[in-house]
């Protein structure tokens, strides 16, 4: 596609300097199967104008669950970031980079699981030992268009990832304004409640995948509870 058709830029002068730094990582450009095709700046791939041309890249949306009680831990993203932000959120989002050699590997989907242990560290400071990355259950891969405003938003191959953990949330405030855990009817309560706004991905996750999925984890909690409790 870089090949083929010239690709748009912006001075980012306007936007806070520690999310536009974080711009100049190199994310994995990949086909609508997604195919590895390449490295691209993050800049480049969440321009609208270069999203309309077809460029689309790898990334990931992680879950992580509260073992005690099955509850879902939400960030609200900060005002700092340049796409979507002061909106609710899943766990963590991001990418796996071309930076990194881990994360490229597509093996048992190591990059992607690799890239969700080191940004859960980053954005809610989690220590990665408390997220390895055997433990992430990988659901399935969506590819999604969505504007954030007119010249921003995100066109991505999306890997979804749950984790049961116990975490200790240190949130880095550039990164995430608030957080907390949520139980279904919590989260379904929230989603009405119009003061709220929601990223456009976890809304189609929600909507689609993540309350069917929410119900077999607890089931097998449910479950794990009842042996254990025979066996004593
Ligand atoms: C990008 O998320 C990934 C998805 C699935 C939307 P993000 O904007 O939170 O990533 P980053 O914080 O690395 O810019
Ligand atoms: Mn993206």
């Amino acid at each position: 596609l870089a090949a083929r058709t010239a690709l748009a830029s912006i001075d980012l002068s306007g936007y806070d300097p520690e999310q536009s730094k974080l711009m100049d990582e190199r994310c994995i450009l990949v086909d609508e199967q997604d195919n590895a095709l390449g490295a691209m700046d993050k800049k480049t791939c969440h321009l609208m104008e270069n999203i309309n041309k077809g460029l689309l890249h790898r990334a990931f949306s992680a879950f992580v669950f509260r073992p005690a009680d099955g509850k879902l831990l939400l960030q609200k993203r900060a005002s700092e970031k340049i796409t979507f932000p002061d909106m609710w959120t899943n766990t963590c989002c991001s990418h796996p980079l071309d930076d990194f050699e881990e994360e490229k590997i597509e093996a048992e989907q190591l990059g992607v699981r690799s890239a969700a242990s080191r940004k859960l560290e980053h954005e809610l400071g989690i220590p990665q030992n408390q997220t390895p990355v055997d433990q992430f259950q990988y659901l399935t891969r969506i590819h999604y268009l969505a504007p954030s405003n007119g010249l921003w938003g995100e066109h991505e191959v999306d890997y979804i990832l749950f984790i049961t953990a116990d975490v200790s949330v240190t949130p880095n405030v550039n990164e995430i304004s608030d957080f907390k855990y949520v139980d279904k009817a919590e989260l379904q309560a929230m989603f009405e409640d119009s003061a709220n706004s929601f990223t456009p991905w976890f809304k189609l996750i929600a909507r689609d995948f993540l309350f069917g999925w929410w119900d077999e984890l607890l089931k097998r909690k449910d479950l794990e509870g009842k042996v254990s409790a025979k066996s004593l």
